[in-house]
């Protein structure tokens, strides 16, 4: 599954044939990260050129397993809202960062301004509640919900704006959760929704972290 199969080659055998292809691109690259760092390599080889193969990067995304020592220096929990916390800037094409949700902290609803957004829950569960965009935006109407998905401990899943809009929250009122996000490329800033109505604003998306340091919340 690559974006660029999406609009250029609607003849079923050429789509084959720049399937095979894309197989081909990761098809010499480990499957297994056995560390963040590995993760992080694979990442960057994987976008070694501009086309984005969703298969493999969930791939590595869920045979990385990790651990707590690795993701302490990002780990910042805040009482008010989820934090983001960057690991990686990966050289413009892409943002690996992880999100810190204390008890009961969630997202609004919101798009992912055209990336591919691929997301580990490290520890702890999430709610993921997927909507459809709002129809008519001069209509104030309530949003409909496309499921509603509970992500466990080393599971991953996958959006874009293609599939609809989402919003993420720890159900958890006694446990705290952190994941693992990975967007390509990647964005500061995205749209954000009320349930209600559908009415959108633009939000700026910040970092409390980059590289375990503390920003002043650019
Ligand atoms: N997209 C949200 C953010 O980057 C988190 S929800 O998972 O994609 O803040
Ligand atoms: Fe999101």
């Amino acid at each position: 599954m690559t974006e660029a199969l999406v609009n250029t080659y609607t003849n079923t055998n050429d789509i084959q044939l720049i399937r095979m292809e894309y197989v081909d691109k990761t098809a010499h690259l480990s499957t297994q990260p056995n560390s963040l760092n590995e993760l992080i390599d694979l990442i960057y080889q994987a976008f070694a050129t501009n086309d984005v193969d969703i298969d493999y990067v969930s791939t590595i995304m869920n045979n990385y397993k990790g651990n707590m020592k690795e993701w302490l220096p990002y780990m910042k929990f805040q009482p008010n809202k989820y934090t983001r916390n960057l690991v990686n800037g990966g050289n413009g094409k892409f943002n690996l960062m992880i999100l810190c949700w204390a008890e009961g902290q969630g997202s609004s609803i919101h798009d992912h301004t055209n990336s591919h957004c691929f997301m580990k829950c490290l520890q702890g569960s999430l709610i993921e509640t997927k909507y459809a965009w709002p129809n008519d935006e001069n209509k104030e109407e309530q949003m409909r919900i496309i499921s509603r998905t509970e992500l466990k401990e080393g599971q991953v899943t996958y959006i874009n704006d293609t599939i609809g809009l989402h919003r993420v929250e720890n159900p958890s009122h006694t446990d705290t959760c952190a994941t693992l996000h990975l967007y390509v490329p990647p964005y500061s800033q995205c749209n954000i929704f009320d349930e209600r109505t559908g009415r959108t604003n633009e939000a700026h998306v910040t970092f409390y972290s980059k590289g375990g340091q503390l920003t002043k919340n650019e």
